[in-house]
């Protein structure tokens, strides 16, 4: 299989990305891999394999294979904790959660982590992760004082860190669930400084929402919740996924 990276990259060069987050805490391998078969029918652009709560290795194996069994596209990790690290995937995405104050989520589930990715062979995407207000569960979990809405140039002074120590993305994060999505001006502003790929994620629940998120310059669109709550599940996700992939 091609690099996911350099998946990632070309098809960047078309459109914008949408990646679809299944927390396999959530849901048993049946629901999840449904779930996935009509968001890859859709049109996703990959799958994001995480969640903020303890998950074990064994659900999360189970998981990625039920995926890989229905779809080719990539399924990357987006773990919180090293004892999750699934070698089934294809890829991880090897984050530091740069604004929490917990050394344990700025560097030590990667330590406890990085000779099991070197092991397995997943592909590293490193990834600078930025928890911005409301937070949520990944604001609580992390140990991240969330970062203002109102404070663009403090989100800057983190994203831009992220690309200096080489991570390749950079990840604003509303919080999974939240009842707003990351601000466009804040978006934006990250935009203009960095120029490492830049995933948006959180509260995002209408093609309006990922079109402003697009339009202010995000790269990678995640949603998560959308697919656990939707009623009509292949309707909604093709249309959001068609205003992202219109740029
Ligand atoms: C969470 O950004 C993702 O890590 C997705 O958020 O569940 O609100 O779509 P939602």
């Amino acid at each position: 299989m091609k690099m996911i990276h350099e998946y990632i990259t070309e098809t960047r060069q078309k459109h914008p990305l949408h990646f679809t987050l299944l927390d396999p805490g959530k849901m048993n391998a049946d629901d999840l891999v449904g779930l996935a078969k009509q968001t890859a029918e859709a049109g996703t652009d990959g799958f994001l394999i995480g969640g903020s709560t303890d998950l074990s290795l064994e659900k999360v194996d189970a998981s990625v294979d039920a995926i890989k069994d229905i779809t080719h596209l990539p399924v990357i990790l987006f773990p919180t904790h090293a004892s999750s690290v699934s070698g089934h995937a294809d890829a991880i995405f090897f984050m530091s959660l740069l604004n929490s104050e917990s050394r344990q989520y700025l560097v030590g589930e990667q330590i406890a982590s990085a000779r099991w990715v070197k092991k397995t062979g997943l592909e590293p995407l490193s990834m600078a992760y930025l928890v911005v207000a409301p937070g949520m569960a990944a604001g609580k979990v992390g140990q991240a004082q969330p970062l203002p809405r109102d404070d663009p140039n403090l989100v800057v002074s983190h994203a831009l860190a992220g690309q200096y120590l080489g991570m390749k993305y950079i990840y604003l994060e509303a919080g999974s669930g939240a009842s707003v999505p990351v601000p466009s001006d804040i978006i934006e502003a990250v935009r203009n400084e960095v120029e490492s790929l830049l995933i948006v994620g959180g509260g995002i629940k209408t093609p309006e929402d990922a079109a402003q998120a697009v339009k202010a310059g995000a790269d990678i669109i995640v949603t998560g919740t959308l697919v656990e709550i939707s009623n009509e599940l292949k309707e909604e996700m093709s249309s959001l996924i068609e205003s992202i992939h219109l740029g």
